[in-house]
C-alpha cells in the first residue's frame, strides 16, 4: 500500500472574462494553481510558463526531498519568467501566483505566492493552509485591519508577491505536513475564494465523495455570485492504495490552452499585437 493524492481538476473562465489566465494541472504527485496577471494577454503567458515548468517535477526524482525539489521547481519556474521578460520586454509586467502541492512518501510539502489557497478539510473542519500575500492580508497581520471587512476592501486584490522573474518571489516558503488517508485537499484561485464563503467552501467539498461533482458545485457557487474572475479549483483525497496513477496528467486552462510552448506562444502574441497595431513595435 502506498500513500498518493487522487485529484480532480476544472476551470471556468467566469462570467466577465472572455480569457483564461489561470493555469491547473494534476500529476501522480504534484498538484497545482496558478492565476496570472499582467498587461494585455500576458497573464495567461505567465500562468501557463510557470504551470508547465513546475509540473516538470511530476516525472522527475527527489534528489534534494520534496521541500528541496519544490523550492528549486519555483525558482526555475522564475528564472524562465524572467528569460522570457528579457528576450521580450512586451511581456514585463506579466506576473502569476503559484499554489503548489507535492506527495512524497507520507508528506505533502506545501507551497505559494500570491493569492491562491490551499485548504485542506480534515472530518468536517476546512483549515486555510496558505496565507494570502495580499495588502489586506498584510493590514491585518498587522493588526491595523479587521480580517472581517478583508472580504469587501476595495484594495483586496493588490498582491504583494507573485512570481514575476524579478528578485522577490523566486524564494518559494515551503511547509510539510503529514499525508492522512481521508484529508481532501483544496487548491484555487481567488476566482472561488474571494466570491464563495468559507462556510460554502466547506458545504460542498463535503458534498460528495466524487471530486468532480465536488468542483462542479464550488465552480457553481462561484458563478452563483457572477464569477466576475476565472475559477479554477483542484481537489484531491490522500488515499492509500495499490492503484499505479496512470497517465502524463492533466493540465486546464491557459496551460492547457497555450501547451508545451508557452513561451513561443507568448512572442506569437506580441507579434499578432503588434501586426494589429495594439502595441508599438520596438
Ligand atoms: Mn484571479
Amino acid at each position: 500500500m502506498a500513500l498518493r493524492i487522487r485529484a480532480c481538476v476544472k476551470t471556468h473562465p467566469g462570467l466577465r472574462r472572455t480569457n483564461n489566465e489561470d493555469s491547473g494541472f494534476i500529476g501522480r504527485r504534484l498538484f497545482l494553481v496558478a492565476d496570472g496577471m499582467g498587461g494585455h494577454d500576458f497573464g495567461e503567458v505567465a500562468s501557463a510558463i510557470v504551470a508547465r515548468t513546475v509540473a516538470y517535477l511530476d516525472d522527475h526524482g527527489t534528489s534534494f526531498g520534496p521541500e528541496g525539489d519544490i523550492c528549486g521547481a519555483v525558482e526555475f519556474a522564475d528564472q524562465r519568467l524572467a528569460r522570457a521578460i528579457s528576450n521580450n520586454p512586451t511581456l514585463a509586467g506579466m506576473g502569476t501566483t503559484l499554489t503548489a502541492m507535492l506527495i512524497h512518501e507520507d508528506l505533502i510539502a506545501l507551497t505559494n505566492v500570491g493569492d491562491s489557497r490551499a485548504y485542506v478539510l480534515e472530518g468536517k473542519e476546512l483549515i486555510q493552509l496558505t496565507h494570502d500575500d495580499t495588502y489586506v492580508q498584510m493590514l491585518a497581520d498587522k493588526g491595523w485591519l479587521d480580517p472581517k471587512l478583508i472580504p469587501q476592501h476595495p484594495q483586496r486584490s493588490v498582491l504583494l508577491r507573485v512570481l514575476r522573474g524579478g528578485d522577490d518571489g523566486g524564494t518559494a516558503e515551503v511547509t510539510l505536513r503529514e499525508a492522512v488517508p481521508g484529508d481532501r485537499y483544496l487548491l484555487c484561485s481567488d476566482g472561488l475564494s474571494d466570491y464563495v464563503t468559507p462556510e460554502a467552501i466547506q458545504k460542498a467539498l463535503g458534498s460528495s465523495r466524487n471530486a468532480g461533482k465536488v468542483i462542479d458545485r464550488l465552480i457553481a457557487l462561484a458563478i452563483k455570485a457572477g464569477a466576475p474572475d476565472n475559477v479554477t479549483c483542484v481537489v484531491g483525497d490522500v488515499v492509500d492504495d495499490d492503484v499505479e496513477p496512470t497517465g502524463d496528467g492533466e493540465f486546464v486552462g491557459s496551460a492547457q490552452e497555450l501547451g508545451e510552448g508557452a513561451l513561443e506562444a507568448a512572442e506569437q502574441k506580441v507579434a499578432d499585437a503588434k501586426a494589429q497595431g495594439l502595441l508599438k513595435s520596438a
